[in-house]
């Protein structure tokens, strides 16, 4: 935990709400993780791995800002679980003093103008052009910038690299400056709004975007059964729920190993999150239609 330094008598301090939107993928919550400086948000190399916003504070001595990291935007509606998470996005951009559209370095498609549409209106719009370490040849980037820089009005357009770190702290000293001047709402040291046991959940989903293949991240969901602090120890009981049988027996795996490698690498996660022991236990449970069940996702937190 950094130590603040106190602000400094008369100097301006802003406070404000900041969105980050974009299609999947884009990088957004590896973005919400480098502005806060800890891994708060899951990431995979799969599309729609955020299901639900989250946020991340951000406090430095003249501003306190709070990130919201929304889905990805979809042009694709293939369950309720999907339309629940567009929903967000759009609930995500209400309140907010500001926006970061991310795209991708050199990859502006259908699902970026579906964003596009969505900003359409929005003041206090900023470009990040995320992913610039992976581009080979540098000189195609001005070309890309000026192109996105006739789709609209933007705050500022700045290229970036959430997993380096490149220009991430330019464009948190952009966003501060957008934001209206106000006194911190939070503490110093909080990191974020939502509760550990949210966390807890998404921490061991990440497990399964990142372990399982195919359509097996889209097909399950965990709920936190029991979640326990007591002194220096959290117990947690949660459920993997999955669609079908079969399904069941994959994240298990020959003799329990999937399941084992899963749980731990989540647990280990947890304790670095919450700087306790975590005394995880995980069940996998058959629940046939959970993505379309209204009921599930309102019990899952999808309250829009
Ligand atoms: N090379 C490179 N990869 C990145 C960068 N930022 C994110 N990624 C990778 O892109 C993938 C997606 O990152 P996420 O942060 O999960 O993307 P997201 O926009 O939150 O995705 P959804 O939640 O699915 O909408 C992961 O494999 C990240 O490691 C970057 O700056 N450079
Ligand atoms: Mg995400």
């Amino acid at each position: 935990m950094s130590v603040q330094a106190a602000p400094e008598a008369g100097a301006v301090h802003r406070a404000g709400r900041v969105a980050l939107v974009g299609r999947p993928n884009v990088g957004k919550s590896t973005l919400l993780n480098r502005l806060v400086g800890c891994k708060l948000s899951i990431t995979s190399g799969r599309p729609q791995t955020t299901r639900q916003r989250l946020t991340g504070i951000v406090t430095r001595p003249d501003a306190q800002i709070v990130f919201v990291d929304t889905p990805g935007y979809q042009t694709e509606y293939r369950s309720a679980l999907n339309s629940a998470m567009n929903r967000g996005v759009t609930a995500g951009l209400q309140d907010v003093d500001a926006v970061v559209w991310l795209v991708e370095a050199l990859q502006y498609g259908e699902r970026d103008a579906a964003v596009a549409a969505l900003l359409a209106g929005r003041r206090a719009v900023i470009l990040a052009i995320n992913k610039t370490d992976s581009v080979r040849d540098r000189n195609l980037l001005l070309p890309f910038i000026s192109r996105l820089a006739g789709l609209r009005a933007f705050e500022a357009i700045i290229p970036i690299s959430a997993t380096k770190g490149w220009q991430v702290s330019e464009l948190l000293d952009v966003i501060v400056a957008l934001l209206p001047e106000g006194p911190p709402v939070h503490d110093a040291d909080d990191i974020t709004t939502v509760n550990e046991r949210f966390l807890a959940a998404e921490l061991l989903r990440e497990k399964l975007f990142r372990l399982l293949g195919e359509e097996l991240p889209y097909a399950s969901t965990v709920e936190i059964d029991r979640f326990r602090q007591e002194g220096g120890l959290r117990t947690i009981h949660a459920s993997i729920v999955v669609d079908k049988k079969s399904q069941k027996a994959i994240v298990i795996g020959k003799g329990g190993k999937q399941l084992k490698t899963i749980a731990s690498q989540a647990r280990r996660d947890m304790e670095r999150l919450f700087g306790s022991k975590v005394f995880l236990e995980v069940w996998v449970k058959v629940s046939r239609g959970w993505a379309e069940s209204a009921a599930t996702l309102r019990r899952m937190g999808f309250d829009d």
